[in-house]
């Protein structure tokens, strides 16, 4: 199997902001400097330079060179750059690229919602599609589900909230980070100049509760929250106030199935530290957004969140086992260090606590900004970063003094980000291996230095953002934009039970904005391990529905594509 590249000629397949950076790579043997040329839709040369010859690019074994076009500024559409006879894409240049992006990776959950009928209003006849588990035949669930044999002898009500991904499992540990960044998105017009709230109000988005008087990224927020509540062991229990870890099929069904004809067994796994914790952090943050709304179920939220976290102080080691894979992802992670830090910090942020600030203080992630903020990004095994983000840009009841030790914290962890993607031949802000879920790794470490540039309001914060955005849409060693409905060379069979157009022709492709995993060198499925054997680290991606290790697509990855398509639209804005 040999990838068709296309064009070595690598840019930004939707396109570059006016007034910020544009640069591409070019796949080339050549040794010395060559001349790009920038042509307008009619084929008008518009500006020209030479290119930077780089070398070798560890991550894809490609000599390339790099050229920039900053200086250009005229607003337009049907760009192409030229060298040595090879021409690009075409891309834009304008200030509004983002806006659809905005709401296309916001639109993700409303389509993934379970326990709801998905309305061709709101999404067109092509992606309309009945209410999933809600016990109607043949579903089995998700009310009065039970336990995994042994794990308790209750039942629980938990429906609602989103399908983790291609699979139609819900799981806390991931649901938690997902909707806490999509409140994190929300909370940022709350604190950042230039973040256009507006954009994410009441009858912003594609989503039911249109017209209800709260901003709509609330309400798709509220759909998952009372999904993690309903995920809360009953009081009376051994266990009270720890949270399931995931309820899911007991077995793995197989492909394609829309979600109301899913006729396995749905059961509720047991508890563990992680989830509890994600509870805890999700429900804290949710407690002070909601407040001006719904004052009650602010309070549900807060009571639920305290709970969660001195069950998850009473039983600190309850790890997800690493085998309990059939029928759902494990999500096991035998580090809850950095939950417990991001649960302190937001019960902090919330209640202003004297003893959620002991436990921050005591933590032995504290002050430690490679823990905090791993230089391979956030990820729902690595969490800590999302309580730093809030205390670093929220007001809370921290000193000054405090509060300026988690920024620099921050900042000093966005400069990483931001040399690398001054070092990468394709200008990603990320240097790590790839591995399941890089995008997610690369869009997450584009958050942190998304927050840096609104903290600091310092450009190269910002051009890093957008040099990111161009890797994962274009510019990068496949010429792959990894969004779908964006750019010329889109993935569009992510791994994905009903949109699974590459399977059944009446089905759909993903909806527009829906980010797939990426390049995973550990070849994890079968797919990936037949044809991509060998591949260059950045080169093992393949854009085949069969290819879950590679080309997935999941609520936790789309939360930082949602992030960034907001701050990246707003910065257009600005
Ligand atoms: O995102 C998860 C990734 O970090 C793990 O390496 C991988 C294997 O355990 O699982 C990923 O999560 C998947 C989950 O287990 C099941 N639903 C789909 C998720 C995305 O691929």
């Amino acid at each position: 199997y040999e990838p068709d590249t296309g064009s070595p000629v690598r840019v930004n397949q939707v396109g570059y902001l006016t007034h910020g950076p544009k640069s591409g790579t070019v796949v080339t043997d050549a040794p010395k400097a060559l001349r790009w040329v920038l042509r307008d839709a009619d084929g008008r040369r518009a500006a020209s330079g030479k290119t930077a010859p780089f070398g070798t690019d560890p991550t894809s074994g490609q000599h390339v060179h790099r050229f920039s076009f900053d200086a250009v500024q005229r607003e337009g559409e049907g760009w192409t750059v030229t060298v040595d006879g090879e021409t690009s894409q075409p891309f834009a240049i304008g200030d509004t690229l983002y806006s659809g992006l905005r709401t296309d990776a916001l639109a993700y959950y409303y389509h993934n919602r379970s326990g709801i009928e998905i309305e061709a209003e709101l999404v067109g006849e092509e992606y309309a599609r009945p209410a999933g588990h809600l016990n109607v035949a043949p579903n089995r669930g998700d009310f009065d589900v039970p336990c995994r044999p042994g794990v308790c002898d209750y039942r629980l009500d938990a429906p609602g909230g989103w399908y983790d991904a291609g699979d139609h499992g819900k799981y806390v540990v991931n649901g938690g980070i997902s909707v806490a960044q999509l409140m994190s998105l929300y909370e940022r017009t709350l604190w950042a100049d230039g973040a256009d709230g507006e954009a994410l109000g009441d009858g912003s988005l594609r989503v039911p509760e249109q017209g209800n008087g709260v901003p709509d990224i609330l309400d798709e927020a509220r759909w998952q929250l009372d999904f993690l509540l309903a995920m809360q062991v009953p009081q009376g229990e051994e266990l009270a106030g720890m949270a399931h870890h995931k309820l899911h099929d007991a077995n793995w069904t197989g492909l394609p199935l829309l979600p109301h004809r899913d006729a396995e067994l749905r059961q509720l796994h047991a508890p563990s530290t992680a989830a509890t914790l994600n509870l805890a952090a999700a429900g804290a943050q949710a407690a002070r957004l909601f407040e001006p709304y719904d004052p009650d179920f602010a309070a549900e939220a807060l009571t639920s969140a305290v709970t969660a976290y001195e069950a998850a102080q009473r039983h600190p080691d309850h790890y997800a086992d690493p085998n309990d894979g059939q029928g759902g992802g494990a999500y096991s992670d035998d580090n809850v260090t950095d939950e417990f830090y991001w649960a302190a910090a937001e019960l902090f942020a919330t209640t202003g606590e004297e003893q959620y600030l002991e436990d921050l203080r005591n933590s032995p992630l504290h002050g430690d900004t490679d823990a905090v903020f791993p230089r391979g990004g956030l990820a729902w095994a690595a969490t800590a970063g999302l309580g730093a983000i809030t205390l670093a840009t929220v007001d809370t009841a921290l000193t000054p003094a405090e509060r300026a030790d988690i920024t620099a914290t921050l900042l000093e962890a966005a400069d990483g980000y931001a040399a690398d993607s001054v070092s990468e031949a394709y200008g990603l802000p990320f240097s790590q291996n790839y591995v399941w879920g890089s995008n997610s790794q690369v869009l997450n470490n584009m958050v942190v230095l998304g927050v840096a540039h609104d903290l600091t309001g310092e450009a190269r914060y910002g051009a890093a953002v957008l040099r990111g955005l161009d890797y994962l849409l274009g510019r990068n060693p496949l010429n792959q934009s990894y969004v779908t409905g964006y750019g010329e060379r889109d993935s569009r069979n992510q791994h994905h039970r009903h949109w699974a157009r590459q399977l059944n022709p009446a089905l759909p492709h993903p909806a527009p904005g829906s980010v797939a995993g990426g390049p995973n060198e550990e070849l994890q499925d079968p797919i990936a391990a037949d044809l991509l054997e060998g591949c260059a680290p950045a080169m093992c991606y393949i854009d085949h529905i069969e290819s879950y290790a590679t080309n997935e697509i999941t609520i936790n990855w789309n939360a930082p594509l949602a992030w960034v398509a907001s701050f990246v639209d707003d910065l257009g804005d600005g």
